[in-house]
């Protein structure tokens, strides 16, 4: 009987992991450096950097300490910080991250780069 139930529970939650997982865009807009979502699994709404764009302060564009998954464009690196103007902790991104908790970094960022 319990086991019933767990086969049940992973047949229902599994595949919404996996479908989150799939929501990551493989392919960026032109332009776009990287774009940050607000949930895991690039889930919910974005907002996309360009080529060498740079935010001091996200405070006021109603992201600050938001961001939870990352899409960055192949040879180019999004960097977040935990505080505003570049300060605080810094982590590099490169590539599909799709749930910063795994880095320590969910809705921590407050100022951001990307540069290819
Ligand atoms: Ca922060």
């Amino acid at each position: 009987m319990v086991n019933s139930y767990v086969i049940l529970i992973c047949g229902v939650l599994f595949p919404a992991l996996v479908a989150g997982a799939r929501d990551c865009p493989n392919v960026l807009p032109d332009g776009a450096c990287a774009q940050v979502f607000r949930n895991a699994g690039c889930d919910a709404d974005h907002l996309t950097m360009l080529y060498g764009e740079e935010t001091a302060d996200l405070e006021n564009t109603g992201w600050n300490d938001e961001i939870t998954s990352v899409v960055v464009r192949d040879g180019c690196t999004y960097t977040g910080y935990d505080d505003h103007n570049f300060q605080g902790d810094g982590n590099d991104f490169q590539g599909i991250h799709l749930n910063l908790i795994n880095d320590g970094f969910n809705d921590l960022i407050s100022s951001h780069t990307c540069y290819c």
